[in-house]
């Protein structure tokens, strides 16, 4: 008889970032990467994430150094960026969220890559994702995802709940004093889609519904079809504070939605 294989853990996918290691390319990647969107985000990034970049001194010097801002992330709101190689396993990355560590990557695009890559580099991690978490509320519901996620993997749910994080933590908008304004992480470490997100007539803008989030299928490959609109991080961790458990059961007999369909209920902006 074959030995289990024991599962892996999560610190067997924790890695430490080589500061020292980033070659002066790599740092002049991050520098342009940076200044393109400072310039294109100071009037389409919601207030938040603009203090959370200000906050951790995430600046145009070069790539950061981990322990630099976990100094400052740390003290601030209690969460942890850690180290990974790339994706990690789904059961891993929502243990670390539950427990307010961010897995970030480490490696940074290529200068052929400036405008588009698929997965996810140190840039898109860190300016994208980490100064929200610098802000209670959203640091919140970063951790209530990851603890969400855990029980959704143990109902079988976790192509609805990963809708949720796609439309709010990757490609969420927000509505603002000042009008419409981005909080993704994927359309701020995005030069073509954080112009596209709030300008372009094509895509649908949609009031958050977390319903019909949870049934929307959702593209990997080019810029969203839909964006879904929130009022208030409160709003959001609001609404999404039940048990989900009854919301998934619903979700079982009801169609997918497609990416660039509106549906009756739809509120558009
Ligand atoms: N791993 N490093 C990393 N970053 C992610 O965003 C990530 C992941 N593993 C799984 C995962 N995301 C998905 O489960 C979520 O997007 C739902
Ligand atoms: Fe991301």
């Amino acid at each position: 008889m074959a030995l289990a294989k024991a599962k892996p853990a999560v610190s067997d996918y924790l890695v430490t970032q080589d500061w020292k290691g980033y070659s002066a390319t790599e740092h002049t990647t991050w520098k342009t990467l940076f200044e393109r969107q400072q310039a294109i985000l100071r009037d389409r990034a919601c207030n938040e994430y603009l203090a959370g970049v200000h906050a951790l001194d995430v600046t145009a010097a070069g790539i950061p150094d981990f322990r630099r801002l976990n100094e400052i992330l740390k003290a601030s709101s209690g969460w942890e960026i850690v180290a990974v190689p790339g994706l990690v396993p789904d059961d891993v990355f929502f243990a670390l969220l539950a427990d307010r560590k961010f897995p970030s990557t480490c490696f940074i695009r290529t200068p052929a890559q400036l405008d588009y890559i698929q997965e996810p580099d140190v840039f898109h991690d860190v300016f994208g994702h980490v100064p929200l978490l610098v802000h209670p509320v959203f640091g919140d519901y970063m951790q209530a995802y990851g603890e969400g996620g855990l029980k959704a993997l143990g109902l079988g749910a976790l192509e609805k709940l990963a809708r949720l994080y796609w439309y709010t933590v990757e490609f969420g908008l927000i509505r603002t004093p000042e009008g419409l304004r981005i909080y993704g992480s994927g359309i701020v470490s995005s030069k073509g889609e954080s112009i596209y997100s709030l300008e372009a007539k094509a895509p649908k803008r949609i009031e958050f519904d977390l319903m019909r989030i949870m049934r929307t299928r959702y593209r990997i490959d080019d810029f969203q079809e839909c964006y879904f609109v929130i009022d208030s991080f409160k709003d959001l961790i609001e609404a999404t504070r039940p048990d989900f458990t009854p919301y998934y059961a619903e979700l079982a007999g009801l169609p997918d939605i497609a990416p660039g369909e509106v549906i009756e209920s739809d509120r558009l902006l």
